[in-house]
């Protein structure tokens, strides 16, 4: 299994995820300000020329949430995702795809001052309405699903805190105080040394 990543990068949350799973893989670091994602042997394999790629034999997965979940289920003794057909299952995906599809566009375009002119077209609503959801799914103790930590943490968890160190959003005491917690832990501290903690 190859994870194609650069450490200060979105790859960071597959990382994280590979140190809270504790498997074996090669690291493959692309350097992204060099401009090794625009290789042909790179594009070849991720045609976004984007970081985190895994391969694991012939299967390609591209997409930070994806690669998780991938993950997750490919290593279901470390029960890091609720099992598949089960009622947790619903709220373990929505905290798998809001962040690629709100979150981040939301957010990336706020940090350049912009705003889509018809919340109601964009996928994504606005800035007010996205807080709003990160507020109400964020847990006020313990993890995204619960008691146990899960993939949920690194997909959702590492897309907040991402958008509060790079695109500077606000944060709320419930979300910094989950933030903290997030940041407490040893597969994080391990993958994300040279991000700040604002
Ligand atoms: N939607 C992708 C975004 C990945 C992404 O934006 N990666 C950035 C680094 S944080 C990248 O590879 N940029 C290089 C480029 O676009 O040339 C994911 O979640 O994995």
């Amino acid at each position: 299994m190859k994870h194609y990543f650069h450490p200060m990068s979105r790859g960071a949350s597959t990382a994280w995820m590979f140190r809270e799973l504790d498997v074996e893989h090669d690291e493959v670091i692309v350097d992204v300000h060099a401009g090794e994602q625009n290789a042909p042997e790179y594009r070849a394999i991720n045609p976004m020329g984007k970081v985190p790629t895994l391969v694991d034999g012939n299967v390609i997965v591209t997409e930070t949430a994806a690669i998780c979940a991938y993950l997750a289920d490919r290593f279901p003794e470390r029960a890091m995702a609720p099992e598949p057909g089960s009622r947790e299952r619903g709220a373990y995906y929505r905290y798998l795809f809001v962040p690629g599809t709100t979150l981040e566009p939301v957010f990336s375009l706020a940090a350049l001052s912009f705003e889509h002119p018809v919340a109601s077209s964009a996928g994504w609503g606005d800035t007010t309405r996205a807080l709003a959801t990160i507020e109400s799914m964020v847990p006020a103790a313990g993890w995204a699903l619960g008691d146990r930590f899960s993939a949920a943490d690194v997909v959702f968890g590492g897309t907040v805190d991402f958008c509060v160190n790079l695109f500077g959003v606000e944060t709320s005491p419930r979300v910094a105080g989950y933030l903290d917690r997030l940041r407490s832990r040893p597969a994080y501290l391990a993958t994300h040394s040279g991000f700040g903690t604002a």
